[in-house]
Formats: C-alpha cells, structure tokens, sequence
C-alpha cells in the first residue's frame, strides 16, 4: 500500500489511522509547490490529475483519491469503521471535509484568498463549532469509540495552528483537539510528519526573492 502525502496536509489523518489500526505503508511525499514527488521527481498530477493528497494505492494496484474514501478504506482495514455507526461516521466525516477543511481552513491557507475571503470564511465557521461544540460536550470522541472521523476531525483541528485561528471560544473542541493530539497513533504521525514539514517550508522560495 503507498500513501501519497504531503507533511501535516489532510492526509495525515490516514497515517493516524493506519498507526491506529498497526499497519505500515509506503509513505510517498509530494511537494507542495513543485508536485513532484520528493524522492523521484516524478509528477504527481500523473497520479492525481489536480495534485491534491491523500491518494492510496493498494496493493492490487488501485488507487483511491478522496479523502473519505481513503480514510473509508483504511478504516475498514481495521476496526475504525464500525458499520453499525455508518451514518454518524459519513456525518462527521463529510461535516469536516465540507463545513470545517473547505469552508474554513483552506481559504487561509490559500495564497490568492483575499483578506475577505479569509475573514468571511472564518465568520461563517462560528456557527459550524458552535454546533461541533454541543457535540463535543461531555464526549470523548465523535461517535462511541475512536473512529477514522476522530483521525479526520484532529488532523483539521490542527490546521488552526498553522493559521492562529483561536479554538478558545469553543472549550470542548479545544479540550478534544488536545487531548487527541496526545494520542499515541496521533502524536507518532505528527512526530514523523512535523520535520518533514519544516523542511518543506525551508524549500520553499521566499517571497520577494529572484
Ligand atoms: N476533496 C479532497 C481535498 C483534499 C485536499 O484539499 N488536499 C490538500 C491538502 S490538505 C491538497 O492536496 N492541497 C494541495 C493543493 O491544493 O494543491 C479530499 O477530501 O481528499
């Protein structure tokens, strides 16, 4: 199985699931500006035609895209995938893709989003944690156990370092992310992740410069 992926991106939330479930991957890294992979230099966009990860390719040679499909698949690998909680599984995962990566996270982190943009996106957010937060009042994870929705959900709360966005304002949100972080499977992803990371950042050409 290999696992396309670019450092502490969405498709950390397959690592923290495959860590989870104690499966290993081939981990293929794409980089951000250039998607080439960073080992090769082969194009990503041969892979995925608009450059975006998680991708997975099984081991039958498959490859699935999507990030509910691949957290669907890992999931099922493993016992993150209880069918009894279908329902609650595809709410929360398809609330986080939607409502919290799209809608908020990824206009600040896009560098043609206007401060508007930004700014808009982050208003509209209010409303979507108030509800995550009545949610996450007096629970330990989204559903009854550790799902691929809490790999999904911790992976995107994470993003709002990257971005100073302020979670205080929603204290079981906050209490979860954190203490989700600690988990080992998460903790291990990021640990191997955050590196790679830095180092793609240190890659990239600043702004301003020839
Ligand atoms: N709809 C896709 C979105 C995936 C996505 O936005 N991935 C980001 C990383 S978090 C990405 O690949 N960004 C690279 C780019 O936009 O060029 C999914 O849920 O899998």
């Amino acid at each position: 199985m290999d696992l396309y992926f670019l450092p502490m991106a969405c498709s950390l939330a397959t690592r923290i699931a495959l860590n989870e479930i104690g499966e290993d991957a081939h981990f293929v890294e794409v980089d951000a500006a250039t998607k080439q992979l960073v080992a090769s230099g082969a194009d990503y966009r041969d892979i995925h035609p608009l450059g975006l990860v998680p991708v997975l390719r099984t081991d039958d040679g498959a490859l699935i895209s999507e990030n509910l499909a691949v957290l669907r698949h890992v999931g099922q690998r493993g016992d993150l995938w209880p069918a009894e909680q279908e329902t609650g599984l595809l709410q929360w995962l398809s609330f986080t893709a939607t409502e919290l990566h799209a809608g908020l996270f990824a206009p600040q982190f896009d560098a043609t989003a206007s401060a508007e943009v930004k700014a808009h996106a982050r208003r509209r957010a209010k409303p979507r944690l108030d509800h995550l937060q009545r949610h996450l009042e007096g629970r330990a994870f989204l559903l009854d156990g550790f799902t691929v929705a809490d790999a999904f959900l911790v992976t995107v709360l994470n993003f709002s370092r990257g971005c100073a966005f302020d979670l205080s304002p929603w204290p079981d949100v906050l209490r979860y992310y954190q203490r989700l972080a600690k988990r080992p499977s998460v903790a291990a992803a990021m640990a191997v992740e955050l590196p790679l990371y830095v180092a793609e950042q240190a890659r990239r050409p600043k702004e301003g410069a020839a």
